[in-house]
């Protein structure tokens, strides 16, 4: 990028990962690490509710004003890989309205382990897992744990009651992700949170920087969706028609 084309416009970034790795947990630490020196927003995708936004509010780290639900209806992904004009708009409002905003997170809504996002919609993304989930899990691989900016593997604080080895679920991750970095995070765990909120600071600087390239992870495997739809993300560039079938 030429260094004309350092951006004005806030970094957008994506966190994705299955329903109850602790996304919105790891937006409420990173906003009340970061909300007394940076202007933050958070767009939360939701299928039906509101639940994110609702839990975020409650949270009380930032403004309630700032954190708004984008309902994504029955495919949670399709809005933030192949048409993310809701999100874009979202986000876009929320710079508008709070004018200067440095980050805008958003929180995705998937409901498996292949769901990324698309380079158009955000800048940098974070990918969550947690030890609860398995230690196999890593192994399986994936768009997202193997390509996304940053893996997370949260609420390393249970691995004890779950007999997940923490530190080898870790070094696995850095063996499928080719030297991308890896972070081992537990909300009872300070050094943690400081050391993620460090790589959120360095994600911005490199953004502003103007030399940063949005990534793609790769397009999310195809799944099935509770209702038996067969949705195949195969060529899902950005902007690109995916395939439903039953
Ligand atoms: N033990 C433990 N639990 C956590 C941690 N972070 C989040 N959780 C819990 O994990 C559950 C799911 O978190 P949530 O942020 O809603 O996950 P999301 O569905 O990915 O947004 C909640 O009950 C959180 O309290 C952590 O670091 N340690
Ligand atoms: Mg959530």
């Amino acid at each position: 990028m030429p260094e004309s084309a350092v951006p004005t416009r806030a970094m957008r970034l994506g966190v994705a990962g299955p329903v109850g790795t602790g996304k919105s947990s790891l937006i409420a630490m990173i906003c009340r690490q970061l909300s007394d020196s940076l202007s933050l927003a958070v767009v939360t995708n939701d299928i039906y509710t509101d639940e994110d936004a609702r839990f975020l509010k409650a949270a009380g780290v930032l403004d309630p004003e700032r954190i708004r639900p984008v309902e994504t209806g029955a495919c949670p992904h399709t809005a933030i890989r192949d048409d993310v004009t809701v999100n874009l708009l979202a986000a876009e409002d929320l710079e508008a309205d709070f004018a200067p905003v440095d980050i805008v997170l958003i929180e995705s809504g998937g409901d498996n382990l292949t769901a990324t996002f698309s380079p158009a919609l955000v800048d940098v993304q974070i990918f969550v897992l947690d030890v609860a989930g398995g230690g196999d899990v890593v192994r399986k691989g994936g768009p997202g744990i193997a390509r996304a900016d940053l893996l997370v593997i949260n609420k390393t604080d249970l691995g004890p009651f779950v007999d997940v080895d923490v530190d080898r679920m870790i070094r696995e991750g850095r063996e499928v992700r080719a030297g991308r970095p890896v972070l081992g995070v537990s909300r009872t765990d300070p050094e943690s949170m400081t050391a993620l909120k460090q790589w959120v600071l360095d994600s911005l600087a490199s953004f502003r920087s103007g030399h940063h390239v949005a990534v793609d992870p790769g397009p999310m495997a195809p799944h099935v969706h509770a209702d038996g739809t067969v949705h195949s993300h195969a060529d899902s560039a950005p902007g690109h028609a995916h395939v439903h079938q039953h």
